[in-house]
């Protein structure tokens, strides 16, 4: 991408969207363009068409998405279905039509089969049943992939398509019933500590094993990506790392020096046991990822003290 390339950020208020937006402005880009849902609703499609007729951008990362925990999946699947098949399909058909120069489509590491081989390698895509807390969003995103795919085979376009794990970061979603694990655990924990109470609720076993990437270095491997990688296989973001949700509750819990019991709500679902992924492909090509988790831990608990502050 050029320095003054005219580059369009879609969910620029989301974790990983603002955190592109934050890295594009950082190296210098100086010709990005964004808008609120309130402005643009990427659900309409005469509203996204007349937008790319506009605009024209040169390049997308297309990070705006209906997404959410465990509970949330698994309680709302005609949402997580209908809203990002239309975010997408708006968005990749107008940037094809519009000629932009290159597309990069956010996925996510639940496209994979419940039951992978570990780590899972791209080439795992579409080899077994999913998991069925979350199968309704994975489906969208594999109906993503392969229009991104069908429109670089029938069209010649280059879009791609990267597969991130589990995210945190800035500007994530902590409210209880929606949010992911890591968000949920800073919030209790922090509030566990400030009311002064002795126990936090876990969902499920505690046993499930989760990888997380810092949203900074996700934000960083997509740029990278957007300048080198021009293949319409997927490809992994991650860390190549995981932890169990008991051991990441007792780590924030070490973070924020306060003693606390864990009790498990057993009513809730698991989910997948493990998702970790092969990230040798992407490490391959020059990015790896340079945020630790307890670095990351320590960074999210400062930003959720600053949002909520300013809530
Ligand atoms: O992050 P999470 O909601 O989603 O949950 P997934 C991960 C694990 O943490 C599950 C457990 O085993 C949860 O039961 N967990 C423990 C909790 N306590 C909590 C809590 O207070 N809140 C939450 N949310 N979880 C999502 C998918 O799966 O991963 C999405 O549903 C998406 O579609 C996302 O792909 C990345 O990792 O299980």
């Amino acid at each position: 991408m050029e320095l003054d390339a005219k580059i369009y950020v879609a969910g620029h208020r989301g974790v990983v969207g603002s955190a592109i937006l934050r890295k594009l402005k950082s190296d210098g880009y100086n010709c990005i363009v964004f808008k609120t849902h309130d402005e643009l609703n990427l659900r309409d499609s005469k509203a996204v068409d007349d937008f790319f007729k506009l605009e024209k951008p040169d390049y997308v990362f297309l990070a705006a998405a209906k997404v959410g925990g465990i509970h949330a999946n698994d309680t709302y699947p005609v949402d997580f279905l209908i809203y990002n098949l239309e975010i997408q399909n708006n968005v990749i058909s107008m940037s094809a039509l519009s000629g932009v120069k290159k597309l990069l489509f956010l996925g996510s590491s639940c496209v994979y089969p419940k039951y992978p081989k570990l780590p899972i390698t791209e080439d795992q895509l579409m080899t077994g049943v999913l998991e069925p807390t979350n199968d309704a969003y994975a489906i969208a995103k594999i109906a993503g992939i392969k229009l991104c795919q069908s429109y670089n085979k029938q069209f010649n376009t280059n879009f791609i398509s990267v597969m991130p794990t589990n995210v945190y970061g800035p500007n994530d979603n902590y409210d209880l019933e929606s949010s992911h694990v890591l968000a949920a655990l800073i919030r209790k924990i922090s509030e566990a500590k400030e009311n002064k109470s002795s126990s936090i609720t876990l969902w499920g076993t505690g046993r499930p094993r989760r990888e997380f990437l810092h949203s900074d270095d996700l934000a960083e491997a997509c740029i990278y990506l957007m300048n080198k990688y021009n293949s319409s296989e997927i490809i992994n973001i991650g860390t190549g790392k995981e932890i169990s949700i008991l051991d990441l509750a007792q780590k924030i819990i070490a973070h924020v020096e306060w003693e606390l019991d864990i009790i498990n709500d057993l009513t809730k679902p698991d989910g997948t046991l493990s998702k970790v992924m092969d990230n040798s492909k992407i490490l391959n090509i020059g990015w790896k990822p340079k945020i630790s988790l307890d670095e990351g831990i320590t960074m999210t608990l400062d930003s959720y003290a600053h949002e909520i502050a300013q809530l």
